[in-house]
């Protein structure tokens, strides 16, 4: 699939490609089912399952999903990189639907690098994702966002500021756009400025299930607050490298167009031992 003149525009002026139903509920229901088979049954599965829970808490961290409460269930969390053992997600953020649109917007071949399932809103404040994973030749990297229902304005939708991909990315201290916390005032007052000298204004994304928003690497965004703590917002978030930018890797192919990172999972920070029969039984 190629992009119309109309979507090339607004990819350049904007920073970002909106793909509205782009997936239909069906095929979101099925990513849903599976959310939920794996909470039910997340104690059989391997390290390879990684979660974030009670993110933005006092009790934020990250463990092996077979060793998440159901409570975390209820608060939000992130689910790491399903994309590692589950071809469903693959097939979903770089399969023949999805991956020719990426290539078109990257010039170059998509490989994913990490996926997230969000269902709550993030609340992640206003960032470029280039503070956390920049591309090795700058500009080689984007991110889809697929809404797994719709967005509103009590969930936490997210934001972001339409043309802040033309800003020149901020160099921290240490030579590179990787985040330096202790400079984020500096940084602050850079983007303000900018922001300012340009007149960018902050959108809300009300996505529908089933729309994708390709954003680019530089584009400023973030999770809005969630103003009903009890309404979730599913989501999944893909960010991809390119192929040519890793030559010494031989990503497995997900389809004609795209391929993905076959890496270990996100690092837990205690030793994963499942328990065994005596330890399930008396402890
Ligand atoms: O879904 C969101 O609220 C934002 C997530 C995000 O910015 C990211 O994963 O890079
Ligand atoms: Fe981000």
């Amino acid at each position: 699939m190629s992009l119309s003149k109309e979507q090339h525009k607004e990819w350049d002026d904007n920073g970002y490609l909106l793909l509205k139903n782009f997936y239909s509920a069906d095929e979101i229901d099925k990513i849903n089912i599976l959310i939920d088979g794996l909470w039910k049954n997340r104690k059989k599965l391997d390290s390879q399952y990684v979660i974030d829970i009670f993110v933005e808490t006092e009790q934020e961290r990250r463990v092996y999903f077979a060793d998440a409460p159901l409570a975390a269930r209820d608060q939000p969390y992130k689910l790491n990189d399903l994309y590692l053992s589950r071809d469903e997600i693959r097939q979903l953020v770089v399969g023949e639907r999805l991956a020719p649109i990426l290539k078109a917007l990257l010039q170059d071949f998509p490989m994913v690098c990490n996926s997230l399932n969000f269902e709550f809103g993030s609340q992640q404040d206003y960032h470029f994702d280039t503070f956390y994973m920049p591309s090795p030749t700058p500009n080689k990297m984007v991110a889809s966002w697929i809404a797994l229902e719709n967005a509103t304005p009590e969930n936490g939708p997210l934001s972001y500021y339409p043309g802040s991909h033309k800003i020149p990315p901020y160099q921290f201290s240490s030579g590179s756009t990787i985040v330096v916390n202790d400079e984020m005032p500096a940084f602050r007052e850079y983007i303000d400025a900018e922001i300012e000298k340009r007149g960018l204004q902050a959108e809300t994304l009300l996505a529908e299930k089933g729309d994708v928003l390709i954003w680019h690497s530089q584009l400023f965004h973030g999770g809005s607050p969630i103003k009903d703590k009890t309404k979730t917002r599913k989501s999944l978030v893909t960010h991809y490298f390119t192929n040519e930018d890793f030559p010494d890797l031989e990503p497995p192919l997900v389809c004609e167009h795209g391929s993905y990172m076959a890496r270990a999972a996100q690092p837990v920070a205690y030793e994963y031992k499942p328990k065994n029969w005596l330890q399930r039984a008396f402890g």
